[in-house]
Formats: C-alpha cells, sequence, structure tokens
C-alpha cells in the first residue's frame, strides 16, 4: 500500500479522499490556495501546501505547481478527486514521467474516453448498446444530412470533445441542419478548441442511467449496479439514487456482462461510470463514459458496503479485484443524495459569503459529505457544492422518509442554499411515486408556478 498520497482537490471531496487514506493507514498532503487556508482539507491532512492564488487555472489546475507539491512532499501516489485535474490526460502522463502513481486509469484509456465519438465506436466494436446515429466524426454538413436521412429526424449533434452539454444541438428538419450543425461546431470549437461533432437519433424524454465499475490493474472489472441521475437542472445534477426502479435484475445482469467484456477489452483500471440513456421503453443505450470517482458515488456505496475510495487505493496499489470484494456483492435498500449547493434555490445564481450557523443532520440512515463549518466561509472561485446529504433505507419510501427529516434538521444560515428547493421535490407527488426523466424540474417549476397562484387566491 502507499505511505503517502497527494490530494489533487479541494471541498467535500478532498476531505473524502482524507478519509479512505486515515483508515487505510495512509499518509495525506494536501494542496491548496490562498482562498482555502482554512478549509478542512488543509486542517484534516497531514500536511499542506499553498500552489498559488484564488483562481483554479493558477493554483488547483496549475500542473507544474502540483507535480512540485508532490516531489517536495516526496509522495507515491495523488488522488485528483472528480473534476479539476481528475479526466486530464496529460496531467496522468506529467505523473507517470515523474514516477509518481496517478490514481486513475492509464492516459491512453482517459484519452480514448474524452473522445466521445471515439468511445462510441470502441462500445459499438464491444457490442455495448448505442444509439443509432454517425460512424466517426462529420465531415460538412452534407454528410450531416446524409446521416439524419438515414436516421431518421430528430437528430442530436454533439462535440466528440464536448461533454455538459456544450456544443449540442436538437434538429428535427433538413431545413434547419446546416445552421445548427454551424453553431454548435462553432461553441465547440470555442469551449474545447475542437470543432468535431457526430450524431446520434435524439431521445425526447430520457432517464439518466449510469453503472458504476472498479477494474483492477490484473484485466478484472465488476459493475457495482446503477445510480438514477434523471433529476438535473441545466446539466446540474439535483438528486442521484440507487438502485432505479426502472432496471430489472435480468438488465442489471445484461449490462454488467456486457461492460465486463468491454472494459476489460478497453484495458480500463480503476473506478469509472457509464452513462446510458433510457428511452421510452425502457432500453438503454450507452452515451458517454466518466473516467474519475463521480460526486454521487455516495449512494452506490451505501447500497453496496463497499468504499469506492478505498477501492481506488487499493486498485492502484496493485491489489486485485478478489481481495478488495471477497463475496457477491449484493444491493441492499435504497440510497438517495441531495446536492446542497450555495446557490439561490429558484434562480440558481452562486451565492458565496460567510456560513453563520451550519446545523449538519445525523441519525439513523444519514450521511453528510461535506468540508463547510459554522464561521467558515464559500469562496465565489469555485463549484458551488457545500455538502451532499445521503439517505439510506430498507426501501425507497424508508430513504425517503429520511431524506425529509434530514432537510428539515440541516439549517445553513448566512448564505442561500439549494435544501428549500430539495424539501418542495420530495413534498412532489411526481418525484415520490419515482416517474420521472430528465425534463422532470421544467415541469416541477410549473407546478409550483401553479401551486403558488392557487395559494395566492385564496
Ligand atoms: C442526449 C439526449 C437525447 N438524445 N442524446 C446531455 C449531456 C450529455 N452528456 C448528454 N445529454 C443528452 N444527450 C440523445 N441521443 C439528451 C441529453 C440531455 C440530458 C442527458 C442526461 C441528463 C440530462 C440531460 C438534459 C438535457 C439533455
Amino acid at each position: 500500500m502507499f505511505r503517502k498520497v497527494l490530494i489533487a482537490n479541494r471541498g467535500e471531496i478532498a476531505l473524502r479522499v482524507i478519509c479512505a487514506c486515515k483508515e487505510l493507514g495512509i499518509r495525506t498532503v494536501a494542496v491548496y490556495s490562498e482562498a482555502d487556508r482554512n478549509s478542512l482539507h488543509v486542517r484534516f491532512a497531514d500536511e499542506a501546501i499553498c500552489i498559488g492564488p484564488p483562481r483554479s487555472a493558477e493554483s488547483y489546475l496549475n500542473v507544474p505547481a502540483v507535480i512540485s507539491a508532490a516531489e517536495i512532499a516526496d509522495v507515491d501516489a495523488i488522488h485528483p478527486g472528480y473534476g479539476l485535474l481528475s479526466e486530464n490526460a496529460n496531467f496522468a502522463e506529467v505523473c507517470r514521467a515523474s514516477n509518481i502513481k496517478f490514481i486513475g486509469p492509464p492516459p491512453e484509456v482517459t484519452r480514448l474516453m474524452g473522445e466521445k465519438e471515439k468511445a462510441r465506436q470502441a462500445m459499438k466494436k464491444a457490442k455495448v448498446p448505442i444509439l443509432p446515429g454517425s460512424d466517426g466524426v462529420i465531415q460538412s454538413v452534407e454528410e450531416a444530412l446524409e446521416w439524419a436521412k438515414s436516421v431518421g429526424f430528430p437528430v442530436i449533434l454533439k462535440a466528440t470533445a464536448g461533454g455538459g452539454g456544450r456544443g449540442m444541438r436538437v434538429v428535427r428538419s433538413a431545413e434547419e441542419l446546416p445552421g445548427l450543425f454551424q453553431a454548435a461546431s462553432t461553441e465547440a470549437a470555442n469551449a474545447f478548441g475542437n470543432g468535431s461533432l457526430y450524431m446520434e437519433k435524439f431521445i425526447e424524454r430520457p432517464r439518466h442511467i449510469e453503472f458504476q465499475i472498479l477494474a483492477d490493474e490484473h484485466g478484472n472489472v465488476i459493475s457495482l449496479g446503477e445510480r438514477e441521475c434523471s433529476i438535473q437542472r441545466r446539466h446540474q445534477k439535483l438528486i442521484e439514487e440507487a438502485p432505479s426502479l426502472q432496471v430489472t435484475q435480468k438488465m442489471r445482469d445484461d449490462i454488467a456482462k456486457t461492460l465486463k467484456r468491454s472494459l476489460e477489452h478497453v484495458g480500463y483500471q480503476n473506478a469509472g461510470t457509464i452513462e446510458f440513456l433510457m428511452d421510452e421503453d425502457g432500453k438503454l443505450y450507452f452515451i458517454e463514459m466518466n473516467t474519475r470517482i463521480q460526486v454521487e458515488h455516495p449512494v452506490t456505496e451505501m447500497v453496496t458496503g463497499i468504499d469506492l475510495v478505498k477501492a481506488q487505493l487499493r486498485i492502484a496499489s496493485g491489489e486485485k479485484l478478489s481481495s478488495i470484494l471477497p463475496e457477491p456483492t449484493t444491493i441492499r435498500g435504497h440510497a438517495i443524495e441531495c446536492r446542497i449547493n450555495a446557490e439561490h434555490p429558484e434562480k440558481f445564481t452562486p451565492s458565496a459569503g460567510k456560513i453563520n450557523v451550519f446545523n449538519v443532520p445525523g441519525g439513523n440512515g444519514i450521511r453528510v459529505d461535506t468540508a463547510q463549518y459554522a464561521e467558515g466561509v464559500v469562496p465565489p472561485y469555485y463549484d458551488s457544492l457545500i455538502a451532499k446529504l445521503i439517505a439510506h433505507g430498507k426501501d425507497r419510501e424508508e430513504a425517503m422518509a429520511r431524506m425529509q427529516r434530514a432537510l428539515d434538521m440541516f439549517v445553513v444560515e448566512g448564505i442561500f442554499t439549494t435544501i428549500p428547493l430539495h424539501r418542495g421535490i420530495f413534498r412532489d407527488e411526481e418525484f415520490r411515486e419515482g416517474k420521472f426523466d430528465t425534463k422532470f424540474m421544467e415541469r416541477y417549476f410549473e407546478r409550483e408556478k401553479e401551486r403558488r397562484e392557487a395559494d395566492g387566491i385564496q
């Protein structure tokens, strides 16, 4: 096992990785920006090194600064968390060249999955179901028209370097294709320095369902089941749960088998997430793979009993899955996560500042992952996630009841948070029935408006 690990991240995930290291007896090194001097990841790491000014580009994303800190502290490995440098293949290559183990897949695999169209073709070759669409990137508007006619409208254009919805356009007719092709390509070129596009059949009301996998460095891959992540707004997830009510044990087993075969084939290593869209008929189609630990990993941990971050560290130090997961894994009960963001609950504008009151709920079936504390500050420079509230129960009903009482006991004063929004969602009939898709929040805000107007009349 590693002697010392540097955590190239901040906030709740940096603290989460420190917890895993402490449990494994690994020394920890935090890096921090000038804005994060008083952060808990700095306090609870064994050592901490300031790597630059507040802005991420000058600190957490500064590869030479992070590598210098790793060399000065003489660490064996770097855990990148999520976001920041976690899916940067160049960073993983610099780690390799510096003789520091990057806790994640090899850079070649990260690079393959980062090019969405290449990932799509690799999965197609391995017999993972994909949506009808183009083979490879589209070279011209003429070619796009040909593909669209063979696939049938509506189609969606996506940036091969994309993610998070940028460089995406839904096309409903041949007439509007040239303009939208140009717009998507320009947007992608500006955002990612690569204007290449590919095409898929467009699903109107998809569900977003993703599978967690673990892969060791001896060619073994296991699927740990799915997470339902359809409750989102503007490509920001709000609520995730495991398991999905829409996935049967047969579907789960079939996908597990397919993913094992395909990811062993591409030489995947460490933790990863494979995103699928589910269409109106309940069929699953691969859309992309994330080569990192994800924000919502705790819901999988709660229903499998597996510590995914400890598993990442043990895999990266060479252990086999068979020694990490001795028994066959089963899904136990139901878990739901609410992302608590420092944002206005309706306007979704960031709300940085000092936290005056911070009462964190606990008790049976409740877990809170956070690096915030009373009298602490939420800096304006970073992602607005300040806590993850996770409820586990014997079934979805119990998990929801625990979440509701925990949301009532979570008191944050001094800044706006999304806690009131989550309270509203957990009262909503459509959410409670579990019959939602990625358009849920649009319908929810409509219903809220109607509810408010009805109250106003009374
Ligand atoms: C789609 C789609 C419908 N059909 N692809 C959005 C982000 C990117 N990762 C994939 N996305 C979508 N791809 C096809 N062929 C709808 C979306 C989409 C979406 C997907 C998952 C979760 C939320 C979403 C919100 C809007 C659109």
